[in-house]
């Protein structure tokens, strides 16, 4: 996309999200659900097609254009980008990074036309930060494989039309190498879901258990048509999700902010504007300092991830920052708001529980602290 055409899209979203997300976000609270006729006007904006090439009906977005429409999203409650975030992310990105010709044909069109959503299945009961050691069971009989299996916390399940499934295909193979990862229509018989997540916060985003008993997929539906490549392609695609997270934990820690500096400057005690004191001035400067390195680490890893550099430890690094800066960031807001910031009138105790699932999800900040301390050792010749 040229330059201009960018902005003028850029500009939309901001617009979007100014004048039709926000005053939406006391409703989708309520309501714990999306307004339906906000979800088509993402539709119309072409939001479900960012990440999609042109060729396959989407924007065909770079990473440093899609951080930048994300951060838009990341000003508002995280359930309206939660929306399209596993379309645009996580569910489609294994199709279009490794999948086949066919394989792109016949999902992504409908995928960036937000005709059907997308939905990332890895998780399980007993494999979270342990990613290779999923036991759903993909057993190959003949010319399809029947899946058995539990997976949770799948983000937009109840709504996709088809699901990244990852499961062992290769029974005697264990740990990473014995995965693949498998394109299941959603309508496929013997899939359920359990009851929706009860979370902390993020109200409006759904998440569910989804079971798969005896799901039969054609064999041609694995990812790049190749057995045993599921791990690497779920890595791959979370290391372009992690980069999108942190761009919407950016957004949420320039919101805040903007949010704080307000209040210190509205909120009046001992006869003058709290923002006038010292110490409040250091909880807005420190929060700047966050929101501002969030910013810079978002645009560089992205940059370098569009050249093709191998910048996994550095999106690491990024992912770490920015969701621990928005829990700082949003720390620091409730208390810039003292008693009004712990109250639910006030959407600062909202966004607080909202930015807590950051460091959580698409790996801990743990997770990313290993990763990124492996880089170093392996780069210094150690095998850990
Ligand atoms: N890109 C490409 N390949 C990658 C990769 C990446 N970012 N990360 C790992 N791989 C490859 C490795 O190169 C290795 O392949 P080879 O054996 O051929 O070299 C293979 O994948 C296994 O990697 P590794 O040995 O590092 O796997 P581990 O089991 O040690 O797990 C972590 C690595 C912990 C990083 C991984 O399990 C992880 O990210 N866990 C968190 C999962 C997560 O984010 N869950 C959130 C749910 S999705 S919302």
């Amino acid at each position: 996309m040229d330059s201009e055409t960018f902005a003028l899209l850029r500009d939309t979203v901001r617009r979007f999200v100014d004048e039709r997300l926000i005053p939406n976000e006391d409703r989708v609270e309520d309501e714990d659900a999306v307004p339906e006729e906000i979800i088509a006007e993402m539709r119309e904006l072409g939001l479900f097609g960012l990440s999609i090439p042109e060729q396959y009906g989407g924007l065909g977005l770079t990473m440093a254009e899609e951080a930048q429409l994300i951060f838009e999203l990341g000003r508002t409650a995280f359930a309206f980008r939660s929306v399209i975030g596993t379309t645009v992310g996580i569910g489609s990105q294994g199709i279009v990074m490794s999948g086949t010709e066919a394989q792109k044909r016949d999902w992504l069109p409908r995928l960036a036309s937000g005709e059907l959503l997308a939905s990332f299945a890895l998780t399980e009961p007993h494999a979270g930060s342990d990613a290779a050691s999923i036991r759903t069971a993909a057993a190959r009989d003949g010319d399809v494989y029947r899946i058995n299996g539990n997976k949770r916390f799948i983000t937009n399940a109840p709504r996709a039309g088809v699901f990244t499934l990852m499961a062992r295909s290769e029974k005697d193979v264990p740990g990473a190498k014995g995965i693949s990862a498998f394109i299941v229509p959603a309508d496929t018989p013997g899939i359920s879901f359990g009851r929706p997540d009860r979370k902390m916060g993020q109200r409006g985003a759904i998440s569910c258990d989804v079971n798969f008993d005896d799901v039969v997929v054609p064999a041609a539906n694995i990812i790049g048509g190749e057995p045993g490549r599921g791990f690497v392609t779920a890595m791959q695609v979370l290391d372009r999700g992690r980069i999108h997270l942190s761009a919407l934990a950016t957004g949420m820690s320039h919101r805040l902010l903007g949010m704080s500096v307000r209040y210190a400057a509205e909120r009046q005690q001992f006869g003058q504007a709290i923002g006038t004191f010292q110490l409040v001035q250091g909880l807005l400067a420190d929060s700047r300092v966050d929101a501002y390195a969030s910013s810079t680490m978002v645009a560089d890893v992205a940059r370098r991830y569009d050249a093709g550099e191998q910048v996994s430890a550095d999106v690491a690094a990024t992912k770490y920052f920015t969701s621990e800066a928005v829990g700082r960031v949003a720390d620091r807001a409730v208390q810039v708001h003292g008693g009004a910031g712990y109250m639910r009138e006030y959407k600062v105790e909202r966004f607080y529980r909202d930015v807590r699932l950051l460091r959580i999800y698409e790996g801990t900040s743990q997770i990313q602290q290993t990763i990124i301390a492996r880089s170093l050792l392996r780069d210094a010749g150690l095998t850990t």
